[in-house]
């Protein structure tokens, strides 16, 4: 399997609901700002645009308080994509809701069926194989349904885990390039990016490491100059998005967004 993994022409997006602020949450950092979580959306939507990429950006879903979070519902490979099954009960539904805009993209759509759970934010889809962190939202039997399924398209699964005190595997690393990832130095001590070129987030800024690349960008969240200093002197075009709001229910850059 050899394509990009950071050069899209779509990506789709769903606007905050008002229920958001009653999305899931580990800890407690106050209640979002749902105008100001519209502005840092309608600037992440922007941002994506700006790259000539289409967006196709779907209504606010007030039944579901999380579905801003749209990465968690399926997975874009580059011919086909796979509805997930979300590991969080309230987020099951969402899946159904995001199925008929997949099925206008592409051809070829498998679903998780379970009795596993997988979510988006626990993939890791690099130039040359899929990482998927075992969590508390994605199971065994969920990563070895998407390995059945993928495996016969020529994709490699590659089982890691995510670390017990964070929500998702991409919480703490993005991909910057076909051989480069943004990853805290917490992750990258489990050695699960052996061969690849990694850069650490700075230290005290592990909430920078939710960032994606996409296109002649990278966004990330703003309010983390070290980080986003280092990136910028390895040469990548950096833009910053407020992510105050989103981060209270710890939602980042790559949750935003499903990207293909
Ligand atoms: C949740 O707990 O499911 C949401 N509040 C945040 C989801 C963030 N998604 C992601 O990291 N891919």
């Amino acid at each position: 399997m050899t394509h990009s993994s950071y050069q899209f022409t779509r990506a789709i997006t769903r606007r905050p609901a008002s229920s958001a602020t009653n999305g899931l949450r580990a800890e407690d950092h106050g209640t979002p700002d749902i105008s100001q979580m519209l502005k840092d959306h309608a600037h992440y939507v922007a941002t994506l645009r700006e790259t000539g990429a289409k967006i196709i950006e779907l209504p606010a879903l007030e039944d579901f308080p999380d579905s801003v979070f749209v990465e968690d519902d399926a997975l874009c490979l580059k011919d086909c994509a796979v509805l997930m099954r979300p590991g969080a009960p309230s987020r099951l539904g969402e899946v159904a809701m995001m199925a008929p805009t997949i099925h206008t993209q592409f051809k070829q759509v498998f679903q998780i069926k379970g009795p596993g759970h997988i979510e988006g934010g626990d993939i890791l889809t690099t130039s040359r194989e899929i990482l998927v962190g075992k969590s508390a939202r994605t199971d065994a039997a969920g990563v070895e349904e998407l390995r059945t399924i993928v495996t016969p398209l020529g994709y490699k699964v590659r089982e890691v885990q995510t670390p017990a005190e964070i929500l998702h595997f991409k919480t703490d690393c993005s991909i910057l390039d076909d051989n480069t990832i943004l990853s805290t130095k917490r992750l990258h001590v489990s050695g699960c990016f052996e061969g690849y070129r990694v850069l650490h987030t700075s230290d005290g800024e592990d909430a920078a490491a939710n960032a994606i690349r996409f296109n002649q960008f990278v966004l990330m969240p703003a309010g983390f100059p070290n980080t986003a200093s280092m990136l910028r002197e390895n040469g990548f075009e950096v833009r910053e998005i407020n992510n105050t709001e989103c981060a209270k229910i710890d939602g980042g850059m790559s949750c935003l967004s499903l990207r293909f």
